[in-house]
């Protein structure tokens, strides 16, 4: 369940969100600071190193794709696990991602956002942004066994 002020932050934070800059640096952070996560992008080219990670337009593109992902999600604030259903299938049955890197995606995303919006990007925010990610990361991990 969410209060008016939790959506309202949540629309903010994807409204200040410039996809094309926070996908691609979120998911090239957790290939970097995570690089057993590498393992699931082995058509993705070359992942090297932090500047060959940071200048694959295979991964940069990717970051777009998972944001597009979650704008679903936060169209459909009160249905997310539904919203999930198919993609958390995906990820366990089809990709085989371990679920714990969810959340390590979850929070390299969040610290983009904040070096992003820096002052503007309050604890009441950021309390609102860790449940959404809390309910996205758990919708996802909902089709494993
Ligand atoms: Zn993921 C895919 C989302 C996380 C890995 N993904 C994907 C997609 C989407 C997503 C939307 C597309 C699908 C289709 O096509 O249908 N993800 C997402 C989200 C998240 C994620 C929302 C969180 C938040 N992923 C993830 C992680 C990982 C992954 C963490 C690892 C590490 N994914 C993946 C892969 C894929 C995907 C590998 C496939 C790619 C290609 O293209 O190949």
């Amino acid at each position: 369940v969410w209060t008016e002020q939790e959506r309202a932050f949540i629309q903010e934070i994807f409204g200040k969100l410039n996809y094309e800059e926070a996908g691609p640096k979120a998911l090239s952070r957790v290939l970097i600071v995570y690089p057993w996560t590498q393992r699931y992008f082995g058509n993705f080219g070359n992942l090297y190193n932090a500047e060959a990670i940071i200048n694959n337009p295979m991964v940069a593109a990717h970051g777009k794709v998972v944001l597009r992902g979650l704008e679903r999600a936060m169209k459909n604030m009160d249905d997310i696990k539904n919203t999930y259903k198919e993609l958390s299938v995906l990820h366990s049955e089809k990709l085989r991602v371990d679920p714990d890197n969810f959340k390590l995606l979850a929070d390299c995303l969040t610290i983009v956002i904040a070096a992003s919006m820096r002052n503007s990007f309050t604890p009441e925010k950021q309390a609102a942004w860790q449940k959404f990610l809390a309910v996205v990361v758990s919708a996802l991990c909902r089709q494993y066994y």
